[in-house]
């Protein structure tokens, strides 16, 4: 498998509740390397395309009001088989399918606020790239 870049998102609950430092760790840890991090706040414009597949749901303005509730933090992250790499290491996206070891499955509760964002493909892993670095990223 060759190497791969994902899009990562530290979401407002991770920064809001100080894990930062301690999801990156988990991350570096795992021997990803981190090549580029900003901190930023998001708008609804930019979420419903991020979240184009959810736009229908009726827990939509839930996510908008939580992913606009503070800074997120947002990384590309490499590394070898990094996009399924990455979703492994983050837990399942319900929280009570995160198992223990997981970043979801141990610092989160709730299925909505549930501390970062990868990509799923690594098509998308692009796409996202540049959603939030700009075309040149
Ligand atoms: P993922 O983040 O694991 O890729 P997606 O299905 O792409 O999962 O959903 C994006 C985000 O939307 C989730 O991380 C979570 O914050 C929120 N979300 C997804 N499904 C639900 C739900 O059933 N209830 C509430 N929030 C949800
Ligand atoms: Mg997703």
């Amino acid at each position: 498998m060759a190497k791969e870049r994902t899009y990562i998102m530290l979401k407002p609950d991770c920064v809001k509740r100080g894990l930062i430092g301690k999801v990156i760790a988990r991350i570096e840890e795992k021997g990803y390397t981190i090549s580029n991090m900003k901190m930023m706040n998001l708008d609804e414009k930019i979420l419903r395309e991020h979240y184009a597949h959810l736009v229908d749901r009726p827990f939509f303005p839930e996510i908008v009001s939580y992913m606009t509730s503070g800074p997120v933090v947002g990384m590309i992250v490499e590394g070898e088989n990094a996009v399924k790499g990455m979703r492994i290491i983050m837990g399942a996206t319900k929280f009570e399918e995160a198992t223990a070891g997981t970043i979801r499955g141990d610092f989160a509760m709730k299925t909505t606020e549930n501390i970062i964002h990868g990509s799923d493909s690594p098509e998308n892993g692009e796409i996202e790239i540049k959603r939030f670095f700009g075309e040149n990223a």
